[in-house]
């Protein structure tokens, strides 16, 4: 598919607010992968694609995350997280994406984990400050991405734990474990 189809079905599938929200997070992780010299094509690949399953059919879903094996804590914590994982199967099946990387920074870009390369956490911090979003400490994230990445890791997740627990939210321990991966790296000095 190029472009242009894509684009095409991305919108399809989403309400207006939140295609104008993808586009934004193409923005800003094209802007963090020229600055840190990540490649574009696999950036901007990742970024459109992935919020596509957003609002995919819940039923569809479950039968996919059954399906595919993937991981069943899935399906005792927040439906919100099912899209990441179920968007990089689309992405493979419905738009021929074979790229591994690309495929694993759709599927974490909603809880982060301990293993991120420098392109998920490309995708997962232009989903966090993309243009559109506004929220306390936003420009901070903002700042802190183009500075490290990895500090801007730990404050997005501590921040985004910090939300959730205000709402009494469960979090999954993938969100858990991508926070401790970054604060320990605060400890160690490397970031
Ligand atoms: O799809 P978006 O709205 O662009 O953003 P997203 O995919 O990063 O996150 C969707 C929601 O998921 C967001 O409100 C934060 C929430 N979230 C992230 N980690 C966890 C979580 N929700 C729960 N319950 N548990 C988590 O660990
Ligand atoms: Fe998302
Ligand atoms: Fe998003």
């Amino acid at each position: 598919m190029n472009r242009e189809e894509i684009l095409e079905a991305v919108k399809e599938a989403m309400p207006e607010k939140r295609f104008i929200h993808t586009l934004g997070v193409e923005k800003t992780a094209l802007e963090l992968a020229d600055h840190y010299k990540v490649d574009r094509n696999q950036v901007s690949l990742a970024a459109l694609l992935h919020d596509y399953a957003k609002y995919a059919d819940k039923e569809e879903m479950m039968a996919i995350m059954v399906e595919q094996k993937m991981d069943p804590k899935l399906f005792t914590y927040n439906q919100e997280l099912w899209h990441a994982p179920v968007g990089a199967y689309f992405a493979e099946t419905k738009f021929g994406v074979t790229d591994e990387a690309v495929l694993k920074a759709i599927a974490c870009h909603t809880t982060g984990n301990a293993a991120m390369s420098t392109m998920d956490k490309i995708i997962y911090l232009a989903d966090y400050t993309e243009p559109n979003r506004s929220f306390p400490g936003v420009y901070k994230a903002r700042r802190l991405s183009f500075d490290s990445l990895d500090k801007a890791m730990l404050f997005a997740l501590s921040n985004t734990i910090t939300f959730l627990i205000t709402k009494r939210q469960p979090i999954f321990p993938d969100t858990f474990d991508a926070y401790n991966y970054f604060a320990r790296l605060q400890i160690e000095g490397e970031v």
